[in-house]
């Protein structure tokens, strides 16, 4: 029997400072994602949206320099920690729908709380700040930072404390804008990078089954997909877009061999901007994205 899917929408963009990415869950519905995926056979249950406190464009920061809008994604985290921590305990999928990159910190902490969890992160940039180092003060740039155990103590408390996931258990792909002192701390954090140049030399197969091969004591594989790394051709609907990334087919042949893995047990769709969109391509994108993910053959 395929395993039952569960949607968790996560409508939150405190994580940064363009409004729009708060619409990423409605035009990922929009585009068919409960159809396409039941057509594969799966029993899914549209779980809707935790609850996220408006913004609003006069309102002000609630922090600012270090990290901004801390409280608001501290409150939603918790509760994406809870719903993924649940939808595992009950044997299903969770499949989050996003909101900018910072719910990862709920979702990849909730889906660990049992078991070791190999965490696939797809991303132009490393989401490795800290306060200390981030020059935007964006929580978005900090996630996987926090995730592996370095950050501000309110985001490390989230859901339990301290570090979610050792950085040995994170493969980093599609890399190429990093800022200096991010750089240098992924250097020294353990965690696996292959950037776009590695995927230019080696090809995505290859990449694809690296990754594989270092989860191959693991029983459950996270994917989190932040939209940009696509390429900006493919995928415009995103708030820092980097040029040169993903292609389409370069995309689908990772879902594809990740899901012939048979271990993908979770994943993250983050960072869709419906406003910076052309029509609703990129919300489109992931959907066609994510029904390979989940075994779409084309033949
Ligand atoms: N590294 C930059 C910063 O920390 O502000 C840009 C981060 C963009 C993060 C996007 C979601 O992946
Ligand atoms: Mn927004
Ligand atoms: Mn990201
Ligand atoms: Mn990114």
């Amino acid at each position: 029997m395929k395993k039952k899917i569960k949607i968790i929408g996560v409508p939150m963009d405190f994580g940064q400072l363009h409004r729009g990415v708060d619409m990423g869950p409605a035009a990922l519905r929009y585009s068919g994602l409960v159809p396409r995926i039941r057509q594969l056979g799966y029993d899914v249950e549209d779980t809707g949206d935790v609850m996220v406190p408006v913004r609003d464009q006069g309102q002000a920061k609630s922090s600012s320099g270090d990290a901004n809008y801390l409280q608001e994604i501290i409150e939603v985290c918790e509760r994406v920690y809870e719903a993924g921590k649940k939808a595992i305990s009950e044997n299903a999928f969770p499949l989050f729908l996003g909101g900018d990159h910072s719910i990862a910190m709920g979702t990849i902490g909730g889906v660990s709380h049992n078991t070791q969890t190999g965490v696939i992160w797809i991303d132009a940039h490393g989401d490795f700040n800290t306060p200390k180092t981030s020059p935007s003060g964006n929580v978005h740039g900090m996630p996987l930072a926090t995730l592996t155990g370095d950050g501000d103590p309110g985001l490390l408390e989230i859901g339990r404390k301290g570090k979610k996931i050792d950085p040995e258990n994170v493969v980093l792909i599609g890399i190429r804008s990093l800022d200096d002192k991010e750089k240098e701390r992924l250097k020294k954090s353990g965690v696996t990078v292959y950037t776009m140049r590695d995927i230019d030399e080696q090809g995505i197969n290859t990449i694809t089954n690296k990754a594989l091969m270092k989860f191959v004591h693991m029983k459950r594989i996270h994917i989190s997909l932040d939209m940009d790394a696509m390429d900006p051709v493919e995928a415009p609907g995103v708030g820092t877009p980097v040029p040169g990334g993903l292609t389409y087919r370069e995309a689908h042949l990772f879902m594809e061999i990740i899901a012939d893995s048979g271990k993908l047990s979770s994943m993250d769709m983050v960072e869709i901007n419906p406003i910076l969109d052309q029509a609703n391509k990129t919300a489109e994108l992931a959907v066609d994205l994510t029904v390979s993910a989940l075994g779409k053959r084309i033949y």
